[in-house]
This record gives C-alpha cells, sequence and structure tokens, in this order.
C-alpha cells in the first residue's frame, strides 16, 4: 500500500441502530466509519458518506458489510467457538495436558459436547521460545487424534494448527476443513501449493518466528501495518488458487506483540473486515491478559479470555479461538440472545413479551 493509503475502520455499533449497515453480515451493525491516513488524524464520517468520497467506496463499504460465506459448513450469521487441542508436551497455556492422542481425542470429544463449532487440533507449539518439531513428529502427533475422532463418530469439524504443509496436506486427505497457519504460508516453502487443497485457510500475522518473536517487537502503526500485511497475504493466497471466499484472516495476538500492540489492535479490530474474509480472533489464556488482569497462570485467566472473545464478538468477528470453551459458549448465549441477527430481532422482542405475559 502506498503511504497515503485510505484505511477504513466501522465503528461498531447495535445492528438495530436506525442507519447502520451489518458488520461483516453479523449481528453487530456500523454507521459511521473512521477514515484515516497514515500519520494525519482520522476523520468520523456517515457510512452513506463513503461511496461520493472515494473512487471505490461503494465496494468498500460493500466489503465492509457483505455477508461471508460459510466456512466448514458454518454459517457465519453469528461468533462461532473454535475449540483448542495442542496435542504438545509445552503449549504455554495446556501442554502436557492432552500429550497423547487417546487423552487429545478425549478431550477434543468433551470440547465438543461443551459446544466447539470447530476443533483447533495443532501438534507444534508456537509459543514465545518454543523450539520448532520435525514434520513426522508432528504428524505422529496430529494424525492419530484425527483418525480417532473420525473413528469416534465426532461431526464436529476439524481445523489443523500447522505451518507445514505435509501435516496440512494429510490433515486435509483425513477430512480437516480449515488449515489454520499462523505463518500465512510463509513458513513452508510447499505451503502456497497446498493451500488450495483445504476447504477453507486461515491466513494469521505473526512478525518473527515464535523462537524470536517476543525479543523486540516493533511497528510503524501495528493496526495498518497489520492489515497491509494480511492484504498481501490474501493476494498471495488468492494468486496461488485459493478463492478470497475460503479465507480467513487473523492479526495474531500475541505473535510478535506487545502488551500494547495487542490492544491496538483489540481496539481497531473492526478494520480488517475490509479485507473482505471472516475474522478470527484468538487471544484465549494469553499473556497480555495475564499483564492486564494481573494473573499469571495462563489456566486460570478464563474470565479474561471470555472478556476477550466478547469483546472479539462486539467488533464482528466470526470464530473465536478458546481453550474454555464451556465458559465461552456460555458467555456467548447470553451475548447471542441480546444482539441478536437483524433478522431475527422482531421475533426475539415476541418471545420476550411472551415470557413477560
Ligand atoms: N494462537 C496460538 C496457536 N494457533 N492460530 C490462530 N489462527 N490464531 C491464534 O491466535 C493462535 C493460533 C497459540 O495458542 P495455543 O495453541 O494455546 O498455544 P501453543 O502455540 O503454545 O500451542
Amino acid at each position: 500500500m502506498t503511504s497515503d493509503a485510505v484505511y477504513l475502520r466501522p465503528l461498531p455499533c447495535a445492528g438495530d441502530h436506525p442507519r447502520a449497515l451489518p458488520l461483516a453480515g453479523g449481528p453487530m451493525g456500523f454507521a459511521e466509519v473512521e477514515l484515516s491516513r497514515r500519520g494525519r488524524p482520522p476523520e468520523l464520517l456517515p457510512a452513506a458518506a463513503i461511496p461520493a468520497l472515494l473512487p471505490d467506496g461503494a465496494d468498500r463499504l460493500a466489503r465492509l458489510s457483505g455477508a461471508r460465506l460459510p466456512v466448514a459448513g458454518l454459517a457465519l450469521t453469528r461468533p462461532r467457538v473454535m475449540g483448542v487441542v495442542n496435542v504438545t508436551p509445552d503449549s504455554f497455556s495446556d501442554g502436557g495436558r492432552h500429550g497423547t492422542a487417546l487423552a487429545a481425542i478425549g478431550h477434543a470429544l468433551r470440547l465438543a459436547a461443551e459446544g466447539a463449532d470447530i476443533l483447533d487440533i495443532g501438534g507444534e507449539s508456537t509459543r514465545p521460545g518454543a523450539d520448532p518439531v520435525s514434520e513426522q513428529e508432528e504428524l505422529d502427533r496430529v494424525m492419530p487424534v484425527l483418525e480417532g475422532l473420525a473413528a469416534a463418530g465426532c461431526t464436529t469439524p476439524v481445523s489443523i494448527d500447522t505451518r507445514k504443509a505435509a501435516v496440512a496436506r494429510a490433515a486435509i486427505a483425513a477430512g480437516a476443513q480449515i488449515f489454520n497457519d499462523v505463518s500465512a504460508l510463509t513458513h513452508d516453502p510447499e505451503s502456497l501449493a497446498a493451500a488450495p487443497l483445504a476447504p477453507a485457510v486461515c491466513l494469521m500475522h505473526a512478525q518473527g518466528d515464535p523462537r524470536t518473536m517476543q525479543a523486540d517487537p516493533r511497528y510503524d502503526d501495528v493496526l495498518r501495518d497489520v492489515h497491509d500485511y494480511l492484504a498481501g497475504r490474501v493476494r498471495a493466497a488468492v494468486a496461488a488458487g485459493v478463492p478470497r471466499a475460503r479465507l480467513i484472516v487473523d492479526p495474531g495476538i500475541g505473535f510478535g506483540k506487545r502488551l500494547e500492540h495487542n490492544v491496538a489492535l483489540m481496539q481497531g479490530l473492526s478494520m480488517l473486515h475490509g479485507l473482505g474474509c471472516p475474522l478470527l480472533l484468538g487471544v484465549s489464556r494469553k499473556r497480555f491478559l495475564g499483564t492486564l488482569s494481573g494473573v499469571a497462570v495462563a489456566a486460570e485467566r478464563v474470565s479474561a479470555s471470555v472478556a476477550g472473545a466478547l469483546h472479539g464478538a462486539a467488533q464482528g468477528a466470526q470464530i473465536l479461538r478458546v481453550h474454555d470453551v464451556a465458559a465461552t459458549v456460555q458467555a456467548l448465549r447470553v451475548w447471542e440472545a441480546l444482539n441478536p441477527p437483524v433478522a431475527d430481532r422482531q421475533t426475539a422482542g415476541e418471545t420476550a413479551s411472551e415470557e413477560r405475559a
């Protein structure tokens, strides 16, 4: 992008605001847009003014508000919960707890029963400082889990969390619906060729490699830098043969980011809807939540994680990657009742008055 590129950030509001357009086809809306250029003060404008202001304004507005196609057979008109299944000895939040295939299968089935819409299976920790794992080791960790889930009759769609093309290929052949790559298809030179095989691909922003990424992360303007990086990776994936409608984007909270970077990304998240892809947010149990809440032990950051997930929902994120599925599903049930899809509001109102009667 050029230095005078124009960025649009829809300001999320209730979906039934009289002038609101739907935010990325979900229950939230937006009636105002913050228009900005790097290094200049932003302007707040009515969304309806955008088409007349920018040559591509009508298209950009349509991208911010348009419904996304389903992912893994799931309609994205409400936030979906992706449950984390780490088959690793060293993950930051639950390392070693589900390290054997049997334990991981049991954990995945429990998350599915708790209401996970998607199960994200990973065999390599990408926590800060983590050492890489060989391809064979990763395959040996994740494939028995995918096969075990299928044998157990689990119908919850599976996502494979990997930076390796061979692992993605094997998992997709075994039925995985999403290739979730924290390197946005940059780590393995084969990944761009493997990506079109996946029904959906998640492109996540990370600065640097897990081993060194927290050493001294720097950005000119973290929100716009992440936006532009993801826009470039969307273009690369489309050029490699993955239709835009099958791409998911993710700002990569905690991946080469300081506290202030994570906070700025969370606050400005809705700008990423301009990329026209479903938005995935993974904040669960991460260190910045520990810093903000004062809770040192990752597994004890459940309430902080739920608060982060609800913030993502309010910014229109369609997929929330979480460890604590039951707690998140419970919170989202209430959130969804208070923020129903616009088409359902009449019905919800009627139900409420019936309950009062
Ligand atoms: N975060 C982690 C791993 N994979 N994928 C996406 N798309 N977005 C994320 O934010 C994300 C991710 C890190 O969390 P976890 O899996 O719990 O830890 P570890 O990498 O140590 O296994």
